[in-house]
């Protein structure tokens, strides 16, 4: 595939092909954030997140005139033309017109979105056609008073609005000029998104439905509705839901088709089923017919986190024997019912996928064996990488997966769950996973946080990774994501910055922290306290200024006791700098007041506590191993000092 720029110069391009000239209003948007970066200083942060394939940038520019006219193709997406609709709103467009075809009036931007205006549109601005290129392909051309998107299907289409979404300038006015830019962009890998397949409080019905929207601007396009601790989906998944219950879902399912992200259901009847049991085979594809009749079209049977050696019911002993090669063939032998009776039946259903038991290892095995030599081949296999939090993941591992389970892959990243360690916030990049490890998958789906608005940054940096992962920078995509979060708001975002810093660490993400750390080794080589106490204060400070101007109120309300531990952990520090210098200057007896004060400040910064569903206090964490140091190496130091003071 033809690849003009790749990584940060393709960025660079995107960023110097977009000149805002007439007045930028409005501070909301990740786009506005963007363009206003450009302006300030260009190229330096701005970007089209995911990182397109290939962009060629041209010497000319188009005018985002009064009066717009959008020439569609036929059966072009609704949803694809209602984005580019709002999108030449936001940049300046009195009124939008549909129509048949372009009309002559002179000057005016006319929009092609599919069809045959669109393809001749692209060849002539050297985009190309979308043709050629893989499923959710998109060519994206502006110049030459034009602007044309066309997708290699729908969903292309629509991605290709969202681009536009990110190139244009927002304005309340006519007259913007966006400079000419050829664009031509595809996925790494089929589905993209996000799995809500966590122990814990679920999200709430808002969240999911945000959720969707993000991943669509994201171009992510999928959803598995999978929470551990919804009882219909596992203890009680024979039962059917009260019809409040689906209508809700429905209203799921509906966002997702609006916003061209797959609505997956999974069900898990691993703590009960009876494998061999006509009537279980019948309350599965019942429970699933009832979800295929409110517009599901994709399922999953995860059978993780149960027990394979025990059998739920005598029959399944009888006819499938012990250990792992018979768990195995019961498997197969439920789940190729489930395919043959349920989806091959159903037109339009797309592959099954399932979670089989051993799902973290690559080692051979029976269960493996009887799974990839029985499972119907058109079964999709979800794996998490070599251990259930994969440090890293290779493209050999990605390959030996496929081999070992015969079929193909769909990771299920845990990343950022949080259920294991809920003291923890994981506001750190995607990372470790090796560029060339999607092109071996059918997908990836990231398990996110119990907190839906805070899992944002990582899952932001999940969908770079997916989209284009040759071009993936952990730490790029990372700051890309704390500025979008903070919505054009500097003030915002340097907060959030400072407060993602101290909630960095994760299997994923070894080092804690990373910039306060680097701050701290500094001051220990340099001695320039004044500089370390700025960094202390903005910490200290972030929480307040997060709480004052972050639009996003969910992540303040989710993120309250670590917002709260971090000031106390701030104010601690600070303390505790304090008491260096003094020490330092000889002056005991500010030291031995600070040495007073500094157990009290700790204690309140270890005293906040996250609730979890069943009312269990657990206290949070806040750059653990870097704060809580510093400040137990001052005491420490202090002690030292008096101790060799007083001989
Ligand atoms: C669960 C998952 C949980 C995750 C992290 C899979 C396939 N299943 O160990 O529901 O969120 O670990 O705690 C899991 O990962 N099992």
């Amino acid at each position: 595939m033809h690849r003009t720029r790749t990584t940060a110069a393709t960025a660079l391009a995107v960023a110097l092909a977009v000149i805002p000239l007439a007045g930028m209003s409005g501070s909301s948007g990740a786009a506005a954030a963007r363009i206003a970066d450009a302006g300030d200083s260009p190229g330096a942060a701005a970007s089209v997140s995911p990182t397109p394939q290939s962009v060629h940038d041209r010497s000319d520019h188009v005018t985002i005139t009064r009066s717009v006219t959008v020439v569609a193709g036929p059966g072009t997406d609704a949803p694809a033309l209602a984005l580019v609709t709002r999108t030449l709103k936001d940049a300046g467009a009195r009124h939008v017109v549909r129509a048949g075809r372009a009309t002559s009036r002179d000057g005016q931007l006319t929009v092609y979105v599919d069809g045959a205006g669109a393809a001749r549109t692209l060849r002539e601005l050297d985009a190309g056609g979308a043709g050629g290129l893989p499923a959710d392909g998109y060519a994206l051309a502006i110049g030459a008073g034009r602007i044309a998107l066309a997708g290699k299907d729908a969903t292309g289409t629509y991605y290709a609005a969202q681009t536009l979404r990110q190139l244009l300038p927002h304005s309340d006015r006519p007259g913007a000029r966006v400079r000419g830019t050829a664009v031509r962009d595809w996925p790494a890998t089929p589905l993209r998104g996000v799995i809500e397949g966590f122990y814990g409080t679920p999200w709430s019905h808002q969240a999911r439905l945000d959720q969707l929207d993000f991943s669509a601007e994201h171009k992510m396009n999928i959803y598995v509705y999978s929470p551990k601790d919804d009882a219909y989906l596992r203890e009680k998944w024979r039962d059917r839901y009260p019809a409040g219950r689906l209508a809700q879902i429905k209203e799921l399912v509906d966002r997702a088709r609006a916003r061209h992200v797959e609505f997956t259901y999974a069900l898990s009847p691993g703590l009960s089923v009876c494998y061999s049991s006509d009537a279980d085979v019948e309350a599965l594809t019942a429970k699933f017919g009832t979800l295929w009749d409110i517009g599901v079209r994709t399922f999953a049977v995860p059978l993780d986190d149960i027990s394979y050696t025990k059998w739920n019911c005598a029959a399944d002993k009888a006819r499938f024997g012990t250990g792992g090669g018979a768990a195995g063939a019961a498997q197969s032998q439920l789940l190729n019912r489930v395919n043959r009776e349920f989806i091959a039946r159903h037109r339009g259903a797309q592959p099954l996928q399932m979670v089989p038991t051993e799902y973290a290892d690559l080692k051979a095995s029976p269960y493996k064996k009887a799974l990839a030599t029985r499972l119907d081949r058109n079964v999709l296999v979800e794996w998490t990488g070599v251990g259930v939090i994969a440090p890293t993941i290779s493209v050999a591992q990605a390959r030996q997966a496929r081999d070992l389970f015969g079929h193909r892959i769909l990771l299920w990243d845990n990343y950022p769950v949080n259920d294991y360690v809920s003291k923890r916030l994981m506001l750190g990049p995607f990372n470790g996973r090796a560029p060339g490890v999607p092109g071996r998958l059918a997908g990836i789906t990231a398990n996110p946080m119990i907190q839906p608005a805070a899992s944002e940054l990582a899952l932001h940096t999940v969908a770079d990774y997916v989209w284009n992962d040759r071009a993936y920078d952990a730490r790029a995509s990372w700051r890309d994501a704390i500025r979008e979060l903070a919505g054009g708001d500097a003030r915002a975002e340097r907060a959030l910055h400072a407060f993602a810093d101290v909630n960095y660490t994760s299997a994923i993400n070894p080092h804690q922290a990373p910039e306060l750390a680097a701050a701290i080794d500094r001051f220990r080589e340099d001695g320039r306290a004044g500089r370390l106490d700025g960094v202390l204060r903005d910490l200290r400070n972030a929480p307040a200024v997060l709480r004052d101007r972050l639009d996003s109120r969910a992540f303040v309300r989710e993120s309250k006791p670590w917002l709260d531990a971090t000031r106390a952990w701030g104010d601690a520090a600070r303390d505790a700098l304090r008491l260096i210098e003094a020490d330092r200057a000889g002056d005991t007896a500010t030291a031995r007041q600070l040495r007073q004060r500094i157990p009290e400040l700790v204690k309140t910064a270890k005293s906040y506590v996250y609730v979890d569903m069943k009312g269990k206090r657990i206290p949070v964490v806040v750059g653990d191993g870097v704060l809580d140091t510093f400040v137990a190496d001052a005491l420490a130091g202090h002690g030292a000092s008096r101790a060799a003071r007083t001989g």
